[in-house]
């Protein structure tokens, strides 16, 4: 038996065995991945976030329900994947921004752009404007996207695209940002070419550029 409500409590509860278990359960019962990620995992988070801003919840709780996420999570990814089709479309280099150690939605980004069937080169979190550069110059990506999860490294996305120009590389690439502190006032901002509220729309906006960058 499954229960999306006791998954998104295991999680919320940091009990990683239970949500490991919940999870194989609701797989095994037919659940698409994506629901399970949108009906429990992401709203766990939101409200460990949620504890968070009332201290009901400081650090050491937080990175345990991120652990009991992340639990969650591997065993969705590779089902994510499997649901793309073999034929690669189009690449993509994601990366958590410079300063910035928030990778649970970033994970969730690049597994929503497996599903759609693209290669990602993951440059994990706490990335610099170097790292970008050198990743889209080795890997001629169509697509980067960025994550940033705070206030203070949400600054380092529009290094990024300066980054890019300086080095050339700027029209090669479109270029799509996302994260709690981010919006499409700040992406127009900084001069990218998409905001995406989520982890479906990061995967949507992904495949109509590539499709595009084919017609060209
Ligand atoms: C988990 C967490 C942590 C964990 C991170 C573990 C990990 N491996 O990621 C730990 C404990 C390490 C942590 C540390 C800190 N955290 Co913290 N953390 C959170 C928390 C509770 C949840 C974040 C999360 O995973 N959300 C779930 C995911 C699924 O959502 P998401 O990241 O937003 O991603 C979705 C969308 O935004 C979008 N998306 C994301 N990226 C991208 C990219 C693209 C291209 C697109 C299109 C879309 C997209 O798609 C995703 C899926 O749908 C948030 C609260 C919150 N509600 O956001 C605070 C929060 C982000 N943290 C905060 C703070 C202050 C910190 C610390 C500074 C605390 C401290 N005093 O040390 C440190 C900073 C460490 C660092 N240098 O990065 C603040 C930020 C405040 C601010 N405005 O800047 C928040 C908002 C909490 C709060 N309410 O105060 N944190």
């Amino acid at each position: 038996m499954f229960d999306l409500e006791a998954l998104k409590a295991a999680v919320v509860d940091g009990e990683a065995t239970q949500a490991r278990q919940i999870t194989e359960a609701a797989v095994q019962a037919g659940v698409a991945p994506d629901s399970i990620f949108s009906i429990a995992l992401a709203p766990a988070m939101e409200e460990v976030g949620r504890r968070m801003q009332r201290n009901e919840y400081y650090i050491p709780e937080v990175l345990i329900s991120a652990k009991a996420m992340k639990a969650a999570s591997e065993i969705l990814k590779p089902l994510i994947a499997q649901s793309g089709s073999v034929q690669r479309k189009g690449k993509a280099v994601m990366g958590t921004v410079k300063g910035d150690l928030h990778d649970i939605g970033k994970n969730l980004v690049v597994m929503m752009l497996e599903g759609a069937g693209m290669e990602v080169v993951d440059l994990g979190s706490d990335a610099s404007p170097e790292r970008f550069v050198e990743a889209v110059k080795q890997h001629q990506p169509e697509v980067v996207g960025m994550s940033a999860l705070l206030t203070t490294t949400m600054l380092q996305m529009g290094k990024v695209v300066q980054a890019l120009d300086a080095a050339g590389l700027r029209q090669s690439v479109k270029i799509m940002i996302g994260g709690a502190p981010v919006n499409e006032k700040y992406r127009q901002e900084i001069g990218a070419d998409g905001f995406g509220a989520d982890a479906a729309a990061a995967a949507e906006m992904a495949k109509v550029w590539v499709a595009q960058a084919g017609e060209r």
